[in-house]
């Protein structure tokens, strides 16, 4: 199965410049952890993303939360992607009709397809909104951008479950030129009775922490050995990466756990 294939073996078979990319640099850095950087400083932000880009694939943003956001801050994120050779993913979750988000994805004050490699978006409005991002993806003729749908969420209690997330597996499967594949707790297309034999859907998964189970507020975490286990691809951590003692040490943690659980999983 696709899970046990390298990000070698699959970047060569992907028909996605965008896919390609990210699995070369998961090949070229060893690692597939993706920093969910939620700092609300635009110096904040570019420090952390200097400091861990070596040890990243991708850097997870919501840059809605940057309370001095300007240009500085969307030129900084590129220079250090540039320097540090990862992606950008901004975490909007895009949510509204087809007309709308398309406004908030190309232009607006974020100006997200400026800079962003990939966005997300959630299906609770129907196939429209992946139409309406696809269209101006492929509209503006720039081959690396890409999104990720919501297909599951790992609050407690979320209502992105069984059809709902069999619904974000079609409606995936009819976009191959933008949707690049989910946001979810565990691999879902082989699942599916309509998988085709050389579909590779990318998995992003959140909700990854080495130490807690959870937070407060409704967080529900797994390890690194678990979300690989499940046929994850790139592990998405926040607080357990930037709001550790040591922040470096914490990301070699990540990407070391990360490599090893790939690796396990390739070899098996
Ligand atoms: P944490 O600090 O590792 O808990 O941060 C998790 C990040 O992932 C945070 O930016 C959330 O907005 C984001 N997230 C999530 O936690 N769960 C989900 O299902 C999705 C995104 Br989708």
């Amino acid at each position: 199965s696709r899970s046990s294939l390298s990000y070698a073996q699959r970047a060569e078979e992907h028909r996605s410049p965008l896919v390609k990319k990210l699995f070369a640099i998961a090949e070229r850095k060893k690692t597939n952890i993706v920093l969910s950087a939620d700092l609300t400083t635009t110096n904040e932000l570019l420090d952390i993303a200097d400091r861990l880009g070596p040890y990243i694939a991708v850097l997870k943003t919501h840059i809605d939360i940057v309370s001095d956001f300007g240009t500085s801050t969307i030129d900084g994120l590129t220079q250090l992607a540039q320097r540090h050779d990862f992606l950008l993913f901004e975490d909007r979750k895009f949510i509204d009709i087809g007309n709308t988000v398309q406004k908030q994805y190309k232009g607006g004050a974020l100006r997200i397809h400026d800079w962003a490699h990939i966005i997300n978006a959630s299906i609770l409005a129907g196939e429209g909104i992946i139409q309406a991002l696809d269209q101006t993806i492929c509209d503006a003729g720039v081959s690396e951008r890409g999104i990720l749908i919501l297909a599951e969420m790992t609050s407690k209690g979320s209502l992105a479950v069984g059809e709902y997330t069999r619904a974000s597996v079609e409606i995936a499967r009819k976009y191959p030129q933008s949707v690049l594949g989910f946001v979810s707790t565990k691999e879902l297309s082989s699942h599916s009775p309509a998988a085709s034999p050389n579909e590779d859907f990318v998995v992003f998964t959140t909700g990854v922490n080495l130490s807690s189970k959870g937070d407060a507020l409704g967080q529900q975490y797994q390890t690194p050995t678990m979300a690989m286990a499940g046929g994850s691809d790139f592990l998405i951590a926040g607080r357990g990466i930037y709001a550790a003692a040591d922040p470096v040490t914490a990301v070699k943690e990540y990407q070391k756990a990360g490599w090893d659980a790939y690796q396990q999983r390739i070899r098996s």
